[in-house]
């Protein structure tokens, strides 16, 4: 959770947003047990812009969690030159299947621990072990509400896609 505050948080344009409220109707199909104190959620994408340096700007496309949205990951993952698993530590076993699905797709990813309550309270090395996560894939910390922690998330995936195209 906090891929919509995240591209909130770097974006230099308007961030575009599909929001919805969260009504009773979707208790049975969006797990919110977890996270009580959350209200709305992403319909469709979340879409941003950030400029890392003059020649190199990023597009940011957030895309839905929910399983039934995962028919968008297969078009974006095309013209995708990364892409970043935010892992709520509250929920760590619900990011498993995205986990599995970036393995499998070949495209550069990382992992970032969206530290919910401003401590770690998971060390990265922990994570990839129960994550079964590989050893070349970067984990980071990040809270998703900072515009630095953001950039700097993204500046790590740029690196590792980087260095993945060089192998
Ligand atoms: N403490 C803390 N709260 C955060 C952080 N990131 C997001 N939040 C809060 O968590 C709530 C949900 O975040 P969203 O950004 O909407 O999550 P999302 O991943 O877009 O969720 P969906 O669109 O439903 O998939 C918001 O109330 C945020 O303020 C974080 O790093 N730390
Ligand atoms: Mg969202």
């Amino acid at each position: 959770m906090g891929k919509t505050t995240l591209v909130g948080a770097v974006s230099e344009i308007a961030p575009l947003r599909t929001e919805a409220v969260m009504t009773s109707a979707s208790a049975g199909v969006d797990d919110l047990s977890a996270t009580p104190d959350k209200q709305t959620t992403t319909v469709a994408m979340d879409f941003g812009r950030i400029t890392l340096d003059e020649d190199l700007i990023l597009y940011l496309f957030g895309t839905p969690g929910q399983h039934r949205f995962w028919f968008m990951w297969d078009d974006l993952v095309r013209g995708a030159i990364g892409a970043v698993v935010l892992v709520d530590t509250r929920r760590l076993a619900d990011c498993f299947p995205a986990i599995d699905y970036f393995e499998n797709s070949g495209l550069p990813f990382i992992v970032a621990l969206n530290c919910f309550d401003g401590l770690q309270t998971h060390h990265a090395e922990d994570v990839r072990e129960a994550l079964q996560i590989g050893p070349d894939t970067p984990i980071v910390s990040c809270d998703a509400r900072r515009r630095e922690s953001a950039k700097s998330t993204l500046i790590t995936l740029v690196e590792h896609a980087l260095m993945a195209r060089l192998r």
